[in-house]
């Protein structure tokens, strides 16, 4: 079967990591970029070979005949991208946060719903491979049923010299990297139906709040706590791990910093090292993220080529991104909110 012929629209920081992946992704690839800013758009297409270049997308949808666009470029630009490719009828993959509101997002589901094209977002931390082995042991019912889970994120890297748009948002920790620990606690626990969440902001030098701590009721009965900060300095920086508790009606499952994974279930109890793979061209600390960007692209490939919907589809993201959306409200009046409401 012929390769698929994908363009990029977006060659900033993280967009290097979709390219160096595309290379390592079975049955498609990158046969044009796109980027605003002419010095990105060189910078990337010198690096990865790629001569046709567009400083405008909807020169790109016009000028080539494309099975998918993936858009990596911040959120603002995400609406008006993902209803382009819509309208040329190009499936489209669309990086987190989804878009700046989930009325935004409602709006691209829709629209690529009413196109029949195929919508996916690059919520790539589920697809960690430490993040997978903790579903793993849960899905063998190892240690029975779930009935409580910590998701947490603490660190104090600086994101913001790579990603300077991140100290300027109103909103921070839970729209760029909350989302995610959300997401997993979804993927973990199943959906969500009530969040309380409370907000801090430690470093004085950003406008959003970099310390958020989230309780959440799941449909399934089971109860979890995501935390997040970005401002907490330990003795060995764990960026970018996530750590987690799973305590079910069997037994325990922890995955502690350095991808420790302790299992106590019906097998006794085993640790293992669930480390990702350094792949050839990842560098650490971010080799777990990196990783999981050919995993979902991969993911995508696959499910492009069977006609099967992407676990993280935009249907799909809209109860993760309403979990954002919901963080904020409920830290901002300080009740808890529910999420039947909002989807
Ligand atoms: P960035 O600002 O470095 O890059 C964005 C690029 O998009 C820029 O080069 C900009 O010129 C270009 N651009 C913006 N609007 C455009 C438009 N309409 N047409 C063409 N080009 C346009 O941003 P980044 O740090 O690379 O982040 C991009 C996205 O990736 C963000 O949404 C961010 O949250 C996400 N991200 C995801 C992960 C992850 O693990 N999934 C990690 C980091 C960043
Ligand atoms: O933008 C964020 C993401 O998606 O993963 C980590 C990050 O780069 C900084 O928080």
């Amino acid at each position: 079967m012929a390769e698929l012929r994908g363009a990029l629209i977006g060659c900033g920081f993280f967009a290097v990591n979709q390219m160096h992946g595309w290379r390592d992704t079975a049955g498609a690839s990158i046969i044009a970029i796109c980027d605003r800013d002419p010095e990105r758009l060189q910078i990337v297409g010198d690096e990865f070979g790629i001569a046709k270049r567009y400083a405008d997308a909807a020169a790109l949808f016009e000028g080539e005949t494309l099975d998918f666009v993936d858009i990596a470029t911040t959120a603002p630009s995400h609406r008006p991208l993902v209803e382009m490719a819509a309208r040329h009828r190009v499936p489209a993959i669309c990086q987190k946060p989804f878009a700046p509101t989930l009325a935004d997002a409602k709006a691209m589901v829709k629209a690529c719903t009413d196109a029949g094209v195929p919508l996916m977002v690059h919520e790539n931390f589920r697809w960690q491979s430490p993040i997978q082995a903790v579903r793993a042991v849960i899905d063998r019912g190892e240690i029975g049923t779930p009935f409580f889970g910590r998701i947490s994120f603490r660190s104090a890297y600086d994101v913001f010299s790579g990603q300077p748009y991140l100290a300027t948002g109103k909103r921070f920790i839970i729209e760029d990297l909350g989302i995610h620990i959300l997401d997993i606690a979804r993927f973990l626990l199943g959906d969500v139906s009530t969040i309380t969440a409370r907000t801090a902001r430690i470093n004085q030098a950003i406008a959003g709040e970099d310390v958020a701590t989230m309780l959440m009721d799941h449909a399934s009965g089971a109860t979890s706590v995501v935390d997040c900060s970005y401002a907490s300095k330990l003795a060995v920086e764990p960026f970018p791990e996530t750590l987690i508790e799973i305590d079910g009606s069997n037994g325990t499952i922890r995955l502690a910093q350095g991808y420790q994974l302790t299992v106590t279930g019906k097998s006794g109890t085993t640790v293992s090292d669930v480390s990702p793979p350094l792949l050839a061209w990842a560098s650490r600390p971010w080799h777990n993220i990196q990783e999981s960007v050919v995993a979902i692209q991969q993911h995508w490939v696959d499910c492009l080529t069977k006609g099967t919907e992407p676990v993280t589809s935009g249907a799909d993201n809209l109860k993760t991104f309403a979990l954002v959306e919901a963080a904020y409200a409920g830290a901002a009046s300080r009740e808890p909110v529910q999420l039947d409401a909002l989807l």
